[in-house]
């Protein structure tokens, strides 16, 4: 990095992190870690797409560049009222929120994306005290957009995490100082992408690098009418289709495997007894698939591959999930347009 040319802010961060030995900041985008490893990826589409029953892919895998950029676009879609609704409850709350926090001076968000809506909380925090913002992303591309978008917020100090969520939250709470609140954000309900089991083990485990008094702000997608639903997560113009397909295509590019994508559908379902929708790929026909030369799949006509699950809450169910992993819930706001409700708990 060359000093002279690093902004005031970013200076001061330079000197706090070569201090801990923990951070190379440059003045060009550069995350630190290394999020996905092939090794790792490879096995787990092996291990889903061997399973004797319903196969199934996991749904981390969705966010590369491409399924990133493609994300986004969901985001403003008109049949998708989730991250809209996320973006007014913000934006109407965020004042109140940074004052009842004591403007906490380490925010660190896990899955940022992009980053966008994260804008009107730190720009609350930051009008009274400088913040260091962390988001933590697997896409290196979404984080150079996001730091792109909010260093240039002024008392912001952006230090992009291209990691795994445990794993960047570890790393970024070493840059709290000592006596001052800190405050997570989980927001877009991606905790609605995690079966119940694992979404109360994340909370808990998230809980674990949290002090008495922290704040962990997150924001769930609650039920509504199905049909509403359905077209979240099925629209017009077929961008979810080709979020979902683009898994397949991943394979392809990354694991050197032959899915014909014209041979498959994407299909939105919703399951009332549990409450989710689910994402699926339907084989239009019987069809084998070679994954990496020494591997192969049998799919028959109608299978389907299962790519992703996304929970829909009732707001006391969340309650519940922040009493059962060391929260207590202080306040929830439900959006009006769209069932959607942000809940700030804090640590106990
Ligand atoms: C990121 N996550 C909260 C989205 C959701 O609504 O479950 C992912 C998504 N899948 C299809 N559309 C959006």
């Amino acid at each position: 990095m060359r000093a002279s040319a690093a902004s005031k802010a970013e200076s001061k961060v330079v000197s706090r992190m070569s201090k801990s030995a923990l951070l190379e900041f440059r003045r060009s985008f550069q995350p630190i870690g290394d999020p996905i490893s092939h090794a790792e990826f490879a096995a787990d589409v092996r291990r889903g797409l061997s399973k004797r029953g319903q196969k199934e892919l996991y749904s981390k895998y969705l966010y590369d560049d491409v399924g990133s950029a493609l994300f986004d676009v969901i985001t403003v879609l008109p049949e998708y009222g989730l991250t809209r609704a996320d973006s007014r409850l913000l934006r109407k709350h965020a004042g109140g929120l940074a004052k009842r926090l004591d403007y906490p001076t380490l925010v660190v968000e896990l899955g940022s994306g992009s980053g966008s809506k994260t804008r009107w909380i730190l720009s609350a925090i930051a009008a009274k005290n400088p913040v260091t913002y962390c988001p933590v992303d697997v896409s290196t591309l979404a984080l150079e957009n996001c730091w792109r978008e909010l260093r240039q917020l002024d008392s912001v100090e952006v230090v992009p995490l291209a990691q795994s969520y445990l794993d960047g939250l570890r790393q970024a709470v070493q840059l709290r100082p000592a006596g001052s609140p800190l405050l997570v954000l989980f927001l877009g309900s991606t905790l609605g992408n995690f079966n119940p089991e694992r979404a109360e083990k994340f909370m808990a485990d998230v809980r674990e690098f949290m002090l008495p008094g922290d704040a962990f702000y997150l924001s769930t997608d609650l039920q509504k009418e199905i049909p509403r639903l359905i077209a979240a997560y099925d629209d017009t113009i077929g961008v979810t289709a080709a979020f979902n397909l683009n898994l397949i295509a991943r394979i392809n590019r990354e694991l050197n495997a032959d899915f014909d994508l014209s041979k498959f559908a994407h299909e939105a379902r919703y399951d009332s007894n549990v409450n989710r929708i689910e994402m699926h790929l339907r084989s239009l026909v019987s069809q084998t698939v070679a994954i990496g030369g020494d591997f192969k799949i049998r799919l028959k006509r109608g299978e389907t591959i299962w790519t992703e699950s996304s929970y829909k809450f009732r707001c006391e169910d969340i309650a519940g999930l922040a009493r059962r992993t060391g929260f207590s819930c202080e306040v929830q706001w439900v959006d009006e347009e769209w069932p959607f409700a942000q809940s700030l708990l804090r640590a106990v």
